[in-house]
């Protein structure tokens, strides 16, 4: 048996905590119900300090009793608590007086900043904006770009397949071809999008990366065109300090083909990890369009010259925000993006 008076007083106490509590109005009520019951000089401790008097099974007992209503007190004080604040919230955000709360300040993920910069620039020297779809047919992802079936140079490039004819597009060379159909020369377009290829990803490689295609045809054109527009857009994106270099390539759609490297600007050309020691890092492929290509879309190309180049946005962006390791860029780790 477990004495009688200390009974009755957790019972007293259990009843008249019950009676405080709904009573409480605030925050602050409810608080120093808290102090007054489980406060270190509260009836709760007072109770304990008396539990020596009693011989050890009464203590056992009476001990479990206390921990009980402590721990009654405690969930129901918890529970008083939320909804206290979330009416005092619910108060506040019906007040048409206060100051609103702050939303944090979103910016431009680093690619679309780099994206604008090159269709400013692109834009500056004439060019307007043509778009295609990334999921494209293999016509115009190989076929049209004189790659036929079974040519090894569909190999070049390992394709995500949706179907036996569908894939997504490995590079942005097929919104040439769109373009050319739906419009007679002159053309001067830049396309800028997203591609997918089976890449192992690494430093310099995303299995998603954005290219921006561009595509110049008309009376006379040469290489030399293309040459002035590229190295007029290293200098406006970079500065005067940027060198490009073109050296011989291969490309089905373009004869003659060429790749052209900018200095890397993360070593100043010295050599680093991002260009493996060269001092150059690998933007683009280009060339002079090929006639094979013109007879798929009707141009004549007894009248008609034109280059293409395609570049790898991702690349830019490293060199110029220095930053060593394409994957960071679809990490979305915020501190990396906040940095921009
Ligand atoms: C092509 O994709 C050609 N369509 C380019 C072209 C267009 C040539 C017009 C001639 C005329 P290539 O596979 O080399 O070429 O890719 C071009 C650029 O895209 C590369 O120089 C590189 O900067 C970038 N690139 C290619 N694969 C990746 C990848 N996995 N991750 C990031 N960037 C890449």
């Amino acid at each position: 048996m477990i004495n009688q008076d200390i009974e009755s007083k957790i019972k007293n106490l259990e009843s008249e905590f019950k009676k405080s509590i709904k009573t409480a109005n605030d925050e602050s009520e409810i608080e120093s119900i808290r102090i007054q019951y489980l406060g270190r000089k509260g009836s709760i401790s007072n109770l304990f300090k008396d539990l020596e008097l009693f011989p050890l099974d009464e203590r056992k007992q009476i001990g479990k009793k206390l921990n009980d209503l402590k721990s009654h007190i405690h969930t129901t004080l918890s529970k008083y608590q939320k909804t206290s604040q979330k009416k005092e919230t619910s108060q506040q955000y019906l007040d048409p007086t206060l100051p609103g709360d702050r939303l944090p300040i979103g910016r431009y993920h680093p690619i679309t900043t780099v994206l604008r910069k090159i269709i400013s620039c692109f834009k500056s020297m004439g060019f307007s904006i043509a778009h295609g779809p990334e999921v494209e047919t293999e016509y115009y992802n190989f076929e049209a770009l004189n790659i036929p079936k079974g040519h090894p140079a569909r190999d070049m490039q390992d394709t995500l397949f949706i179907d036996d004819n569908i894939v997504l597009r490995t590079h942005t060379s097929p919104v040439q071809i769109r373009v050319m159909e739906n419009q007679p020369p002159p053309v001067r377009i830049i396309a800028p999008g997203r591609c997918y290829r089976r890449d192992t990803p690494d430093s310099t490689h995303s299995p998603v990366f954005y290219q921006v295609e561009g595509l110049c045809v008309d009376e006379g054109i040469t290489f030399a065109d293309m040459k002035g527009v590229i190295s007029t857009f290293a200098k406006q994106l970079f500065g005067s300090q940027m060198k490009i270099r073109f050296r011989p390539s291969f490309f089905p759609f373009t004869e003659p083909s060429a790749e052209y490297d900018f200095t890397c600007m993360i070593c100043e050309g010295k050599g680093c990890r991002v260009c493996k020691g060269t001092g150059w890092v690998e933007i683009s492929g280009a060339g002079m369009v090929n006639p094979e290509v013109f007879k798929y879309v009707k141009y004549g190309s007894e009248r008609y010259t034109g280059y293409a180049f395609g570049m790898g946005v991702e690349r830019l962006a490293m060199l110029l925000y220095e930053v060593h390791d394409i994957r960071l860029f679809y990490e979305n780790d915020v501190r990396f993006l906040n940095q921009f």
